[in-house]
């Protein structure tokens, strides 16, 4: 039987946010391209997070993220002039959440909740705000001050110290499955929000519950 949780801890990009909301905007500047340009977006802006923590030449998440829009862009073939970087770094301030997220988390009120993220604060701050979901959470902890990403175990033990929950009473939610992995092997109860029928990341640290999205949560908590 498990712990009782006291917490529920979210990750934001993917999880909350839909980071592929962009793909709009990115078809209205490079037309039938919107897609691959926002996939491969996503997969560099990851891979250099993972890239810079290991390098430890950790730069924001912010940079990070148009650094991949570049690298994207190169790869496509596709020119970015600096205004079109500068519409798109403000795309992510305002992704839409996904479908189920506000019901959910409102099921959800009875719990402490929180959002841990990559996403420095100058980009959680305004995309909780534009979702109409300021009053939802009652810490938004970014990774920032860590000069770090996820999933090194410093970033977990950040939301243990800011909600003052031992880390068994702490669920944490992530639809990325390497972010749910790390929160397990760090020692939270996790919840991977499998959206794409994908398989399990090989990180010997697998996920407690797997589900479709955040509609299930309320059930299991
Ligand atoms: C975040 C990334 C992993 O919000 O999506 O931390």
């Amino acid at each position: 039987m498990s712990v009782k949780l006291k917490a529920l801890v979210f990750d934001a990009y993917g999880t909350l946010f839909d980071v592929h909301s962009v793909v709009r905007l990115c078809d209205e500047f490079w037309p039938g391209q919107g897609t691959a340009l926002s996939q491969l977006w996503r997969t560099k802006q990851l891979e250099y997070t993972w890239q810079r923590s290991l390098m430890r030449r950790y730069k924001d998440f912010s940079d990070v993220t148009v650094d991949g829009l570049r690298y994207a862009c190169a790869a496509l073939g596709l020119s970015l002039s600096e205004l079109q970087v500068t519409r798109l770094r403000e795309a992510y301030l305002s992704l839409t959440t996904f479908p189920e997220v506000k019901e959910a988390l409102g099921k959800l009120s009875h719990l402490q909740l929180a959002i841990l993220s990559n996403g420095a604060p100058s980009m959680l701050d305004p995309v909780v705000a534009n979702a109409g979901l300021r009053g939802v959470f009652s810490a938004v902890i970014s990774v920032d001050p860590l000069n770090t990403y996820k999933p090194t175990p410093d970033v977990y033990q950040l939301a243990v110290k800011r909600l003052g929950v031992p880390k068994n009473e702490i669920g944490f939610v992530s639809s990325n499955c390497w972010d749910a992995c790390g929160a397990k092997s760090f020692g939270f109860r996790t919840f991977w929000i499998n959206r794409s029928d994908a398989p399990v990341d090989r990180l010997d640290a697998a996920p407690d519950h797997v589900i479709r999205n955040l509609a299930e949560l309320p059930d299991l908590v």
